[in-house]
């Protein structure tokens, strides 16, 4: 055996190592995908906020001529997730806490990608923070506010929330020059 050949059998070796540990790549990128999909598949899909102390609540200023029930909180409801996105859920002007108010996602909302739930009483200019909380468990009791959480699990938004994190994203790519390196590798050995 020449010195050449010792050079090439070396070259080939370290060649089909390459094309072992991208095979090894491709599943564990197919078993980090299927775990992430998993914990991002439970979504935020109900929000109940009750007043806990009535005095407590905001009430707008009072003005001469101005309906009395104007004088009544105007709670919304923000959504703040990782990304920095926050996503209003309405206004429900002139209504009291005390017995509760829901507000429902019209699309769930991955659980695992929210920082925050606000809670604000809008006004004309800018609305005040009543509380802010965060997403750690199904109910929630802060500044004198319960919230009760309902969540529900969906593939779609799995799969969805996966491709939208930088992991997922870290994952594809990844997978896909393990693929594009195996492909190379059967059709020049
Ligand atoms: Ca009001
Ligand atoms: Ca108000």
């Amino acid at each position: 055996m020449n010195s050449n050949d010792a050079t090439s059998s070396q070259g080939l070796m370290i060649w089909r190592i390459t094309t072992w540990v991208c095979y090894g790549i491709i599943v564990a990128a197919v078993l980090a995908s299927v775990l992430l999909a998993a914990v991002s598949s439970t979504g935020l899909s109900r929000i109940t906020v009750t007043a806990l102390n009535p005095a407590a609540e905001p009430r707008d200023p009072q003005i001469p001529l101005m309906d009395a029930n104007d004088v009544l909180p105007d709670y919304e409801i923000a959504v703040i997730q990782t990304s920095g996105r926050t996503t209003k859920l309405g206004a429900k002007p002139n209504t009291s806490a005390v017995d509760g108010l829901v507000w429902t996602l019209n699309e769930p909302v991955s659980t695992a990608s929210i920082v925050g739930i606000r809670l604000l009483d809008q006004d004309q200019f800018v609305s005040d923070v009543v509380t802010e909380v965060q997403l750690t468990g199904p109910r929630v009791v802060s500044h004198d506010y319960q919230f009760d959480f309902e969540t529900q699990r969906t593939l779609s938004l799995g799969i969805r929330s996966f491709f939208e994190t930088p992991l997922g994203a870290a994952i594809v790519v990844g997978f896909l020059i393990a693929v594009i390196w195996i492909f190379c590798a059967a059709y020049w050995l």
